[in-house]
């Protein structure tokens, strides 16, 4: 598989972590429910600043994906439209990713980071993974996997730039598998979502129910087939 076919299979993979209700589409109404999710991991309270700023984050995060995966306008985003637009959007554009997903996992971040440090505990990004649709166990593999500073502690910018790498680039997914559905890329990679040239995916089996790690592995391990996991017992 090519670097994009890698690419587009993993965000294939993260389609239903996305479709918060289930129904088989992704709505403004996931986007919120992902926000309340959030906002329920971390004990940040209705009314406060801090749910407003989780609304507003999905919010705009719902409307940059619609703007690129929308092609009939109704405001519903199918999982080949959901592909199509990661690819044409997101995909080796880091530009795009801060206009459209960054400000949503930088609210994330600062709903984990009560004291406002800019620090969150590894325990912390485990939980955070889980809010966003991760299964438990690889959460906690994942966030064990990232960097930490002398403290014990993640920082932001490590959890954004792993996000960042995590979806503008076809890293490979090590903690989750990616499912075997496959995608044909074709010449689309820059084509808009929902055109003849966007990406679609082929009738393979549908993508298993498990969530592949929302934010990075450490990016400066080198790959491993078994990496060492931090011991939580
Ligand atoms: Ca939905
Ligand atoms: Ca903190």
């Amino acid at each position: 598989m090519s670097e994009l076919d890698d690419y587009a299979a993993k965000m294939a993979a993260r389609f239903h972590t996305f479709d918060q209700d289930g129904d088989g589409q992704v709505t403004r109404r996931d986007f919120r429910l992902m926000a309340e999710r959030v906002a329920r991991a971390f004990d940040v309270a209705d009314g406060t600043d801090q749910a407003a700023a989780l609304q507003e984050a999905a919010d705009r995060y719902w409307e940059g994906m619609a703007a690129l995966a929308d092609g009939d306008l109704d405001g519903r985003i199918t999982r080949g439209e959901f592909v199509g637009a990661a690819v044409a959007g997101l995909h080796q554009d880091p530009e795009a990713f801060t206009r459209i997903a960054l400000p949503w996992h930088r609210a994330v971040f600062r709903a984990a980071d009560h004291d406002g440090d800019r620090l969150v505990t590894v325990n912390a990004v485990d939980l955070m993974l889980v809010a966003l649709g991760a299964e438990p166990d690889q959460a906690r593999r994942v966030a064990a996997e990232h960097r930490t500073d002398p403290t014990g502690h993640i920082t932001e910018e490590e959890i954004l730039a792993a996000v960042t790498a995590y979806y503008t680039t076809g890293e490979p997914q090590r903690a989750f598998a990616v499912p075997a559905c496959r995608v044909s890329s074709g010449t689309a990679r820059h084509g808009r979502a929902g055109s003849p040239g966007a990406p679609t995916l082929s009738n393979g089996p549908p993508a298993p129910p498990r969530a592949p790690a929302h934010v990075g592995r450490n990016r400066v391990s080198p790959p491993a087939p078994s990496p060492p996991i931090r011991s939580h017992t």
